[in-house]
């Protein structure tokens, strides 16, 4: 496809800023130099200001593991789309984690999405079924609604969706490539009812669960597979540099 490649690396709830700024030091140089891929790193809120200025005049990307929906107020604790937007380009939106520990339905999500292209931050929208829902054999119906609910009333497409089955999270256990390729190309069928065609052929689709160097160009070999969201390898910085080069 003519869609570009795209890493993602969610570093979730891990490494203080020094810690953090190890991480970018141990990376940057390296990853500055592949070009072919695009390059997001997501550490936690508290290094963003920091990483920023450590990559300034690299081609790497820097994105937030989330946001909240209102742009300011008495909302003790949260961070807006508007304290974002100067400092990175990318918000992860929905992550399974945050929908499974801290009850964010659809409409929550739907109201995030809207508020991170509001501040012109283009979100990462998860989505995945769990193991029960694998199971019970209702995955499509349940990434369906996901997109139906969270991307509705959007007024762009200016956005990426992450399929992160829930049972392949830091469970060392992936997706294989072929079910994986078998829910995306779903995916990007719903994308193309929701908005439009063109939009959906054009619309970066990244597997997350367990990516790592072993298993990421099986994943890539998938037409409907333009990347990755990594967790647990995006933590160590010759694993997820293994992920990017071969992504490219
Ligand atoms: C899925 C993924 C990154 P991991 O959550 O979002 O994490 O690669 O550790 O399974």
């Amino acid at each position: 496809s003519q869609r570009i490649r795209v890493i993602a690396g969610n570093w979730k709830m891990n490494t203080v800023l020094d810690e953090a700024v190890e991480l970018v030091n141990g990376l940057r140089y390296e990853l500055d130099e592949i070009d072919t891929v695009e390059k997001i790193i997501c550490p936690p809120f508290i290094s963003l200001a920091k990483i920023k200025e450590l990559l300034q005049g690299t081609s790497i990307r820097l994105g937030a593991q989330d946001l909240f929906y209102e742009d300011k107020g008495a909302y003790t604790g949260e961070i807006s789309g508007s304290m974002l937007s100067d400092l990175c380009q990318y918000v992860i939106v929905g992550h399974s984690e945050r929908r499974a520990y801290f009850n964010e339905v659809d409409e929550i999500v739907n109201r995030k999405m809207k508020a991170a292209l509001r501040h012109g931050l283009k979100p990462i929208m998860c989505v995945g079924e769990n193991l029960k829902q694998n199971e019970s054999g209702t995955s499509e119906s349940v990434i369906s609604e996901q997109l139906r609910v969270g991307l509705s009333g959007l007024t762009s497409s200016n956005l990426m969706v992450a399929y992160e089955p829930v049972w392949a999270i830091g469970t060392g256990k992936a997706a294989t490539g072929t079910y994986a390729q078998k829910m995306m190309a779903f995916i990007r069928r719903q994308i193309a009812e929701i908005f439009t065609e063109t939009a959906a052929n054009e619309l970066p689709i990244l597997y997350g669960g367990s990516v790592n160097p072993e298993n990421i160009l099986e994943m890539l070999a998938e037409p409907d597979i333009d990347g990755a969201l990594v967790g647990g390898a995006s933590l160590k910085p010759g694993l997820f540099l293994s992920i990017v080069r071969q992504a490219a």
